[in-house]
């Protein structure tokens, strides 16, 4: 029979000993987890990310100035990234998504490709411009809320007479966690139109689908959601349905098909407060970025406080705290990585 032993157990070594161990671990390219344990698994998440508020009417002035220092030819995509203040250096407005502000100029082209990220476009300032999406052309309008899916050919172009910026939002920082990046640039600067503008949206977005054979992407057939039909929406949402505490009236654009969100990686929202609405405290674990379609007032996020005005963009770390307080009536579109923490079963919420 086995007895207990009574010896204790050894004292520790002393830190030199240590430090000495772990000089030798790292030539072997390994690493004490004892060491790092507490940050790798912590009890709450640990964003990186910080609260932040761009200001449209400090930022603009840098897009225009972008505008005559480089051409969309000659960029490429002629964008201004909102990087988040914590997360410096990385592209990043949270750890998992890309937010960048893009100009286009009248009579300019940014030449079509396609990569494996998929992309949302929100329209924030000007008309007449166009996105091309796999042979089919969609006018941006103020508001809008438009796709391009992941592999998809995309061009955008202005054929008309102002200024159009709107913001971007991608998956970037997810498929760079997965090594799954790819990109092609196409043969020409324009792919060619073999579609009728409207034909995706008259497909699919009237409550009626075509019989089949549907398609099998994992984004949305729909690849513009135009402002005007969301405002509506949102409007007599207000006459009819009691306000969420937390939300205002909030709606999720969702994929036709599914019923789910409108593209596999990233959730878009768009949301109607009341006038002088002050809202009940929500937390999730999706970092959110904010930009606001109309109105003013207070975002409490954490601890700190940012006045908004239309096209300002925010952004709300994981897990902090979000308040509003409205002015006059104000609509908020926003995006997170909502799907992909579903999917994963991830996502955490809190009310109040
Ligand atoms: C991209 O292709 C677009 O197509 C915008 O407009 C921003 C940021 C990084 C990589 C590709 C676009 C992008 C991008």
């Amino acid at each position: 029979m086995q007895v207990a032993s009574k010896v204790m157990p050894q004292a520790p070594s002393g830190e030199g000993a240590r430090a000495e161990f772990y000089s030798r671990l790292d030539r072997e390219n390994l690493t004490a987890l004892w060491e790092v344990l507490h940050a790798l698994v912590p009890p709450l998440p640990t964003p990186g990310c910080v609260p932040a508020l761009w200001k449209y009417a400090d930022i603009r002035p840098f897009i225009m100035e972008s505008g005559s220092l480089i051409t969309a030819a000659e960029a490429v995509r002629r964008v201004l990234i909102l990087e988040n203040p914590g997360l410096r250096g990385q592209s990043c407005i949270t750890r998992s998504l890309y937010c960048g502000l893009q100009l286009i100029l009248p009579g300019e082209v940014a030449p079509s490709h396609r990569h494996t990220q998929s992309a949302l476009r929100f329209i924030v300032e000007g008309s007449g411009a166009y996105t091309a999406v796999d042979g089919e052309r969609t006018t941006m309008r103020p508001g809008d809320f438009i796709i391009t899916p992941s592999w998809t050919w995309h061009d955008h172009g202005n054929p008309g007479n102002e200024p159009v910026v709107w913001m971007d939002g991608l998956d970037i920082q997810i498929l760079q966690l997965f090594g799954a990046q790819f990109m092609e640039t196409f043969a020409e600067d324009e792919q060619p139109v073999t579609r009728n503008e409207g034909a995706s949206y008259s497909s699919y977005g009237n409550n009626l689908v075509p019989i089949g054979p549907l398609p099998t992407s994992k984004t949305s057939p729909i690849f513009n959601y135009p402002y005007e039909r969301s405002r509506e929406t949102l409007a007599a949402l207000a006459r009819n349905e009691p306000v969420d505490t937390c939300h205002g009236w909030k709606m999720q654009f969702i994929n036709p098909l599914t019923g789910g969100f409108a593209m596999p990686t990233i959730g878009a929202f768009i949301q109607l407060l009341p006038a002088a609405f002050q809202s009940s405290p929500y937390r999730s674990t999706d970092g959110t970025i904010y930009s606001v379609a109309e109105g003013e007032g207070v975002v409490k996020i954490g601890k700190e406080k940012f006045r908004f005005s239309p096209r300002d963009t925010f952004v709300v770390p994981s897990w902090q705290p979000v308040q509003f307080e409205s002015t006059g009536e104000t609509v908020l579109f926003s995006y997170s990585d909502r799907p992909a923490q579903v999917a994963l079963g991830l996502l955490r919420e809190q009310r109040g």
